[in-house]
């Protein structure tokens, strides 16, 4: 089956259920008495266990008793999710089903039922769609390599490939005792003895059994760290999977999901109660829509098999804002807008927009600059008394909205559109010093780039590939000193590289004395022409994995 074909309903849906269960959810944390940092899947390895002396503890007193699959796919439904991804095992190996190959799996603990199975039935019952997350990386099979530094069990090192064939013969339970499944969400494929040889056949190997299956890029090693996008050609994978994080700009041409938890934790911690609000879920949902994303968020649950109730009220408040504005979201795309807009996020449907208004203007009016369509009509989604007129401004729209928001969280104006989008680029110019100022807010990137709101810098340039660049417009030609404001840390040194139009300027810049620690350093002299768009591409010369800049502005001063 094409990609087109075996993407359509995932491209449609937007907004999947993420669950991270298994024998950390009733240890929630903690390990022989003490709560232990770190995130509450990662047990086994935040406390350094001995992985069978943890395997033996755990497996005897898992028992989820309050596990009810229908209740989980319900909620799930009730939310606005489209599909649910459930890890089958995590990164410390035990098998969420009754699997033939291992006796570390639900049959051998007190509860004995096939989660999965249960899982799996009532899932499609809700018509929703069934992923599997699986961990390439395993703490606790003999065979897997490398071993954690404080497992003192002999290893075999020719061992790895009788992994990978446990492995497969795992994937093939799972993707033939429990009928259709939709996605498999690979995971935990970083380590050393994962290969790119070892992730083509993998990926292979799981299509040969579902055609129809969506595959994430994580069965490869192609994944750029938690900014998620392949790093390398010929790298497999249906879609990006950023990790915690919103890209930028999100990646044209790319299929892209953002995993995300609603505290810190995936798998459920007693301590971890630092929960994201409804308000900021619902617009991560707006502003990844907008970027042409997809939304997976995770529930961790109790070790109890129930879902904790903080996060029951945040997917409760998402299905009521969703059940009123779903259309805004779902089969939508990408914005028109090549950044994000001041007062909030769009999205888009053929000739139709949908403004995902944050914030409701006081002044009663938000701009779209550079939309050239005559609007054919406007409204207010979910309000019989607030009205939206619009008229035409300089250089693009203005949207005047009467009457009180129809929600606290983010309102949907929809705009029909004569003919489909178009919005004309927009260039920064000189301010009134002369100075032209290139900022990160403004900037577009490509790859690992994020925007980081601390210091409004953009950080994570871990990857030489990626670029910041803008647009900028003068009406005069010149000469123009290019200087970049920077910060780094103590001992990391680095070449940046800044293109204007056709000219290629580098500077060394120095290290500095931490991420808040800012300077500006010149890179050179160039000539602007007059009255058309010039490109600026700011990039750092780094080694793939390393960071050692945050870059606040590029700025192009008159030369004296
Ligand atoms: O190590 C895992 C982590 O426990 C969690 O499962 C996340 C979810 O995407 N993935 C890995 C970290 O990148």
């Amino acid at each position: 089956m094409d990609k087109t074909q075996r993407m359509q309903w995932w491209r449609h849906g937007r907004f999947g259920m993420f669950i991270h269960f298994g024998l950390y959810s009733p240890a929630a944390g903690t390990w022989q008495g003490k709560d232990w940092p770190g995130a509450g899947e990662w047990l086994l390895t935040n406390a350094k266990a001995d992985p069978v002396e943890y395997r033996n503890t755990l497996l005897s007193t898992f028992n989820p008793v309050k596990f009810n699959a229908v209740e989980w796919a319900q909620i799930a439904k009730d939310a606005g999710m489209q599909y649910v991804v459930i890890t089958t095992k995590h990164h410390d190996g035990f098998c969420l089903w009754q699997s033939e190959l291992t006796d570390y799996d639900v049959a051998s603990t007190p509860f004995k039922r096939d989660i999965m199975k249960e899982l799996a039935q009532a899932v499609r019952a809700e018509g929703l769609h069934m992923g599997w997350y699986h961990s390439i990386m395993d703490w606790t099979h003999p065979d897997y390599l490398p071993r954690r530094e404080w497992d003192s069990r002999p290893a075999d090192p020719l061992s790895f490939p009788r992994y990978v064939q446990y492995m497969h013969a795992q994937l093939k339970e799972l993707l033939t005792k429990y009928g259709r499944i939709d996605v498999l969400w690979f995971d935990g494929e970083w380590e050393s003895t994962w290969t790119h040889d070892w992730g083509k056949r993998t990926d292979d190997w799981v299509r040969s059994l579902q055609p129809q299956i969506i595959v994430n890029n994580r069965v490869d090693t192609g994944r750029a760290g938690l900014a998620g996008f392949a790093s390398h050609d010929g790298a497999r994978g249906d879609f990006g999977t950023p990790e915690q994080t919103i890209p930028n700009n999100g990646m044209p041409g790319q299929d892209w999901e953002t995993c995300m938890t609603m505290n810190d934790t995936w798998g459920f911690k007693d301590s971890d109660s630092n929960w994201k609000s409804s308000r900021t879920l619902i617009r991560m949902l707006c502003d990844i829509a907008s970027k042409g994303g997809n939304f997976l968020l995770n529930v961790g649950p109790r070790g109890d098999g129930s879902f904790p109730p903080e996060s029951v009220q945040r997917l409760k408040d998402m299905g009521a804002w969703l059940r009123v504005n779903g259309k805004s979201i779902y089969g939508t795309q990408a914005s028109p807008f090549p950044r994000p807009l001041p007062w909030g996020r769009v999205t888009r449907a053929g000739s139709t927009l949908y403004l995902h208004v944050f914030d409701w203007p006081a002044q009663g009016t938000i701009d779209l600059p550079g939309l050239h369509n005559r609007v054919v009509s406007a409204s207010v989604i979910g309000s019989d008394s607030a009205r939206a007129t619009v008229a035409r401004m300089e250089g693009g729209v203005r949207v005047s909205l009467a009457g009180s928001a129809p929600h606290s969280d983010v309102s949907v104006v929809e705009l029909v559109l004569e003919g489909e989008p178009h919005v004309e680029p927009q260039h920064i110019g000189a301010g009134s010093d002369g100075r032209v100022t290139c900022s990160a807010a403004d900037a577009h990137t490509t790859g690992s780039i994020q925007y980081e709101t601390r210091f409004h810098n953009l950080g994570f340039w871990t990857d030489p590939t990626s670029t910041a660049t803008w647009s900028i417009k003068l009406p005069t030609a010149g000469r123009y000193a290019v200087s970049v404001e920077y910060s780094s840390i103590p001992h990391c040194a680095g070449e940046i590289q800044v293109t204007v139009g056709a000219q290629k300027l580098s500077a060394v810049l120095p290290a500095r004395g931490g991420w808040e620690d800012f300077a500006t350093v010149q890179v050179g002299l160039t000539d602007i022409p007059a009255a058309v768009p010039v490109l600026v591409e700011a990039r750092a010369l780094t080694k793939p994995g390393e960071a050692f800049v945050n870059l606040r502005s590029v700025t192009l001063a008159p030369a004296k």
